[in-house]
This record gives C-alpha cells, structure tokens and sequence, in this order.
C-alpha cells in the first residue's frame, strides 16, 4: 500500500499536521503507540500562542477554542511579595489564549475521525526504512499483525521518546541539551483560578505558576526536587508550599480543594539538527524540548507544523521542494529563539542549588529590570505571546 505521508505519533503535531494536510486533499495515516484516551488523559500545556489559533483555525477546529478558550491580555509575575502586570496587548497587539493541550487534542482526534482519516491506535514495533532514499516504507505491528506502508515522506511527530529521531544516524545528527536541576510537580484541581492572569513566581522557596483550565479548574505547578515523587506531597502540603510562595494578599484568595491530577515533569532543555534526513522530518518534541515555563513546547510544535505544511502543499501543488529542502533550517530559527526564551525566564524564577548570593542578586536585578522597563518588557512579551513564523 502507498501513502503520501505517514504521520508517526497522534499528539498535538501529528494530529494538526494530519488535519491540514487533510483540508488540502493531502492523504496521511497517523500511527500512534497508545489509545485515543490515554493520549487524552495526559495533562500537560495551557497556553496558546496566536499563532497556533491560527492554524487551528485554518485547519478548521478553532469553534470550541474561540468559545471556551480565555484571552488574555497579559501575565502577572510576583517577586519579594508584589507583583507586577505585563500587558501584552499594549505592548504587542496581540493576547494569548488559555486552553488545555487536552483540548486541542481532543478537538483535532474529534474532527480526524469526522473526516474519516486514517488512524492507527495501539501500533508498536514502528519502524522507519529507506528515509535516505526515495522510496520510504513505515513497518509497524499491530494486534500480532504486521504491517508496511509505502511513502512519499514520513512525519516523525512522537514526541521526544519516539523512534523518529533516532532512526537519523549518530554521523548526521547534533544533539544539544541542558537538564535543570529540579522539576515541576503539577495539580489540577476543580476550584476557580486564583487569579484572572497566569501568575508566575520567583520566591525564595522556588519557583510557583497559578495557572487555569476554566472558571471552575485550576492548574498550579511548583519547583520540586528532582528526588521527589508525586505521592510525597499531599493535597495539604502542596497547597501550604504554594501559599508560600505566593505574595500574602495572593496566597489569602487560594482556593484550595483536592487534586484531580498530580504529576512530575523534569526540565529539559533540548534540541536535534537537523530536523531532517531525507524524506524524514522531525515536528514537536520528537525535535525539541524546553522547560515549560514560556509555554514554548506545545507553540513551537505549531510552527514546526506550519513550516512543514507548507513545505509538502508546494511540493504536491506546484511541484517545488523548496520548502520541504529549506524546513529544517526555518524551523531551527525559530525554535533556538524559543529556547532561548524558556532557559532565560527559567533562570528569572527558579532558584537553583548552586546559586551564589551574587547570582541571587543578578536574578533580583534582572526582575527589577523587567517590572521597571517598557523595552525589556516589550522583548518579554513579544517572545511569550510568539515570535512571527
Ligand atoms: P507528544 O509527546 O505530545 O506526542 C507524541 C505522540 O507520539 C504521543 O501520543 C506518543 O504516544 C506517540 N508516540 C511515541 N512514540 C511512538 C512510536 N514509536 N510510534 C507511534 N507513536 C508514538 N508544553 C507547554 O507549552 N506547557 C506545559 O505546561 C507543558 N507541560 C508538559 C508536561 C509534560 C509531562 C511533558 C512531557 C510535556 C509538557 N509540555 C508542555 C510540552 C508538551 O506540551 C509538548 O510540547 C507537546 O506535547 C508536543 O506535542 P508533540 O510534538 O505532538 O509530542
Ligand atoms: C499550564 O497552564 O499548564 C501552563 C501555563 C503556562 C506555562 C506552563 C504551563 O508556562
């Protein structure tokens, strides 16, 4: 069997890949490991870049976002007991949105199985052959059953454990990263946000983020340890720890309640050049990783897609491979900003073990810069609210 494009891992890359190409009468099967509902279970992004509404939107699954999503034109950032405002809507013209990565991916599994796309579920053994030549076959097992298909080109959209990045040879491929000292531990809990913003926190106890799913479900994460497990903090330590890495007026407005999700994310900073071997191309995390805290990791899978979109519309619409020979290099450019962006303002709230008293005060400089200049603040919130693609 021949397939244009076989889309490897159903997560928020491949499914919006899968849909564009989908509107643009471009056949792609998406093969993912696991089922529809545990790839809906996973709790992970919140905030979207204008950008990735757009291709929702283009992709035709933007309707529950515009009516559910919240904008935002701004964030909060909370230093020594006050916090100041960084308005992104005076400073760029353009807001963010809040809503869930589950949602995206709920909507885009919701519109694939309403176009009648194919979709693999609960594939294993996924093999890539022949990236390097111009006849790319996929060989995956599914139910005890082998399977190949035959292809032009092959997405590798499976997230930073999956088998596309590796299928790219150690001779060809550089890998740079940077692993933090600490981690994320994250709760979702059905109580109103604390706050109408997104509130991010430097304290002297670690970092804190008050986050929201909706008027009625918070997300709140705090600097842990690398050490611990998600089952040594209680509902009741996790709320305490929180409040006190808060500013007091802040901390008071908590509501607490018990926690519906709780997990551990570690922070990664990371990246693969290139994107692309042959007729294999990297999107998301199978690519790239960054520390969560500029919301870059779901937002520069976005713009991944977008680049590769464009790249296989002009190669099967007018015959140009153009895009697709110059898409590892545009999507690099992008995606070292976005780096960059979320290992600075990594280093802005977290506190790190080895910090000296003079890094101490260089973070505290840096934070006084921020809330008292409008350049530093315009760079702040043209990089959060999504540089151009
Ligand atoms: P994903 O990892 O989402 O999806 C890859 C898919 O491929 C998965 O469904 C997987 O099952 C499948 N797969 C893997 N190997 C396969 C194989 N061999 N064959 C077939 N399928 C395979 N970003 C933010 O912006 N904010 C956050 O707060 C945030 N929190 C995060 C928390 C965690 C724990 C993690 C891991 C990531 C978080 N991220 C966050 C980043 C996250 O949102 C990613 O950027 C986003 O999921 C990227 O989407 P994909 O590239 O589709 O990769
Ligand atoms: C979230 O809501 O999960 C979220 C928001 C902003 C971030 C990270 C996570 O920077």
């Amino acid at each position: 069997m021949h397939i244009p494009v076989v889309i490897i891992g159903g997560g928020p890359s491949g499914l919006l890949l899968g849909q564009l190409l989908h509107k643009r009468g471009i056949e792609a099967v998406v093969l993912e490991r696991k089922t529809r509902d545990y790839v809906l279970s996973r709790i992970r992004a919140g905030v979207l870049e204008t950008g990735l509404v757009r291709l929702m939107e283009e992709a035709g699954v933007a309707e529950r976002l515009h009516r559910e999503g919240y904008v935002h034109d701004g964030t909060q950032i909370a230093a020594n007991g006050e916090m100041f405002h960084i308005d992104f809507k005076k400073l760029t013209g353009t807001p963010i949105l809040v809503y869930g990565q589950t949602e995206v991916t709920h909507d885009l599994y919701d519109a694939r199985e309403a176009s009648g796309a194919r979709t693999e579920f609960e594939v294993d053994h996924v093999e890539i052959h022949g990236a390097d030549t111009d006849k790319p076959y996929v060989t995956y097992r599914q139910n005890g059953n082998g399977h190949r298909i035959d292809c032009d080109f092959i997405a590798g959209c499976d997230g930073f454990h999956g088998v596309s990045r590796q299928t790219i040879p150690l001779s060809v491929r550089r890998e740079y990263e940077k692993t933090y000292p600490f981690g994320w531990l994250g709760i979702l809990s059905r109580t109103p946000p604390v706050h109408d913003e997104l509130i991010y926190a430097n304290s002297e106890r670690g970092f804190a983020l008050c986050s929201m799913r909706s008027a009625s479900l918070s997300r709140y994460y705090i600097q842990c340890a690398l050490s611990d497990h998600p089952e040594d903090w209680t509902d009741a330590a996790f709320w305490d720890e929180l409040k006190r890495r808060l500013p007091a007026d802040v901390a008071e407005r908590l509501v607490t309640g018990p926690s519906i999700e709780k997990s551990i994310a570690p922070l990664r900073s990371f990246v693969t050049e290139p994107m692309r071997w042959g007729r294999l191309f990297l999107c998301g995390d199978a690519a790239h990783i960054v520390p969560p805290t500029g919301a870059k990791g779901l937002n520069t899978a976005a713009s991944d897609v977008q680049y590769l979109y464009q790249g296989l519309c002009q190669f099967y619409e007018e015959g140009d491979s153009e895009g697709i020979d110059r898409y590892s290099e545009r999507a690099l450019l992008r995606v070292w900003k976005a780096e960059r962006f979320s290992w600075w303002f990594s280093g802005l709230l977290h506190r790190y073990p080895d910090q000296s008293p003079f890094d101490l005060k260089m973070q505290q400089a840096d934070i006084a810069f921020l809330r008292d200049n409008e350049a530093q603040q315009r760079a702040f919130a043209e990089n959060y609210v999504g540089l151009p693609y």
